[in-house]
């Protein structure tokens, strides 16, 4: 089973991960974020992951560390749920709509962190979440998942929808990078051997 337990303590946050990449969704999340909790069941809903997140962190400031280390401890359980990547598809790429609202993920388990994204939110804030800090998830999640990600939002005049086919568009990339390839089940995908 692809699995794997994450704790990281700072002074500024305290978070636990547990992931088992080949689940059925099923989440537990307890991160003082209700916004951000919606976004991470999108994750692991579309990705087929079971996800547990537990965060204590510094809201008195703002959302800002607990969000960027959740994003990075979530990248630090992938690496490690994910092992030497051999039988797997490696690429995976999504368009999810919601409504008027449309992005597109594409994925490489590249072992190289990498990030283009795209992304003009409608407003500033949806609810109390500042729409920046989506950014900064995805951005800690890339470096320590060590993952080439491209997010474009291509369309959406709402924050929350646009939010919304993001997190979804992620899930289901993921999924498919994460799949078993049965043409290839020794076999690591790339020509230099190793990812
Ligand atoms: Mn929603």
């Amino acid at each position: 089973m692809r699995q794997a337990q994450v704790t990281r303590n700072t002074l500024e946050t305290q978070v636990a991960v547990e992931i088992n990449l080949d689940g059925r969704g099923e989440v537990m999340f307890d991160t003082g974020l209700p916004f951000l909790d919606h976004m991470l069941d999108q994750i692991a809903r579309h990705g087929m992951i079971d996800l547990k997140i537990k965060a204590k962190g510094d809201l008195h400031i703002d959302a800002h560390h607990t969000v960027e280390d959740i994003g990075i401890t979530l990248g630090q359980a992938l690496v490690q749920a994910i092992g030497n990547k051999k039988g797997i598809r490696r690429y995976g790429h999504a368009y999810v709509p919601l409504d008027e609202a449309l992005s597109r993920v594409v994925i490489d388990l590249s072992g190289r962190p990498g990030m283009a994204f795209h992304v003009e939110f409608a407003r500033a804030r949806i609810g109390e979440f500042d729409v920046d800090l989506i950014h900064e998830f995805f951005q800690g999640l890339v470096n320590h998942a060590m993952i080439t990600l491209h997010i474009d939002n291509l369309s959406g005049n709402n924050a929350h929808h646009q939010a919304e086919t993001i997190f979804k568009a992620f899930g289901r990339a993921l999924r498919v990078a994460l799949e078993a390839d049965p043409r290839a089940a020794d076999l690591i995908p790339s020509t230099k051997g190793s990812l």
